[in-house]
């Protein structure tokens, strides 16, 4: 079975630097092929599992939807590793919510999105399991009652 040989760091950054080096030392991160919807130079710590889990789900979400994708995000820590004002690691429409909201504003980017026509966009909402289970389930409760065209991610 033809294997390849996994390397755990990565040298400069994934827009610029990987695609520098040689292609054997580049990095899985520099395929071109990769979506990457959260880019490195966010300030999760390395190996942190919510980064890792958002950026799989929100790749696999792009794939699924031919990149026409927009996220809302609830206040918390995937929220503040990824966009200490005024730089933001996502590469794709994301917009920050209240703590308890992101369901809600999640349905009024797809109203808008269906307003506009644009019904092939798609729209995820993320939060933790406070701002989904605890302060925000008022917000979600709503936007299933409602059946809103939205993948919600705790
Ligand atoms: C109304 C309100 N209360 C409290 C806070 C402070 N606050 C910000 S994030 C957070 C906890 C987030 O926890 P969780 O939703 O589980 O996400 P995590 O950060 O653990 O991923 C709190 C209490 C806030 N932003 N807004």
């Amino acid at each position: 079975m033809p294997h390849q040989q996994v390397k755990f760091y990565q040298t400069g950054t994934l827009t610029v630097g990987n695609r520098l080096l040689d292609e054997a030392h580049r990095t899985v991160q520099a395929t071109m092929d990769r979506s990457n919807s959260l880019d490195s130079g966010h300030r999760a710590c390395q190996g942190c599992g919510e980064a890792l889990g958002a950026r799989y789900a929100i790749d696999a979400a792009m794939r699924a939807t031919n990149n026409q994708l927009i996220a809302a995000n609830a206040t918390g820590c995937l929220e503040v590793f990824t966009t200490p004002y005024p730089e933001s690691a996502w590469r794709i429409p994301w917009m920050h919510s209240l703590f308890g909201n992101a369901p809600s504003v999640a349905t009024g980017i797809a109203a808008a999105m269906r307003v506009k026509g644009r019904e092939n966009v798609r729209v995820i909402a993320q939060g933790g399991d406070g701002g989904t289970t605890d302060i925000g389930f008022g917000s979600l409760s709503g936007m299933f009652e409602r059946n809103d065209d939205v993948l919600y991610i705790c």
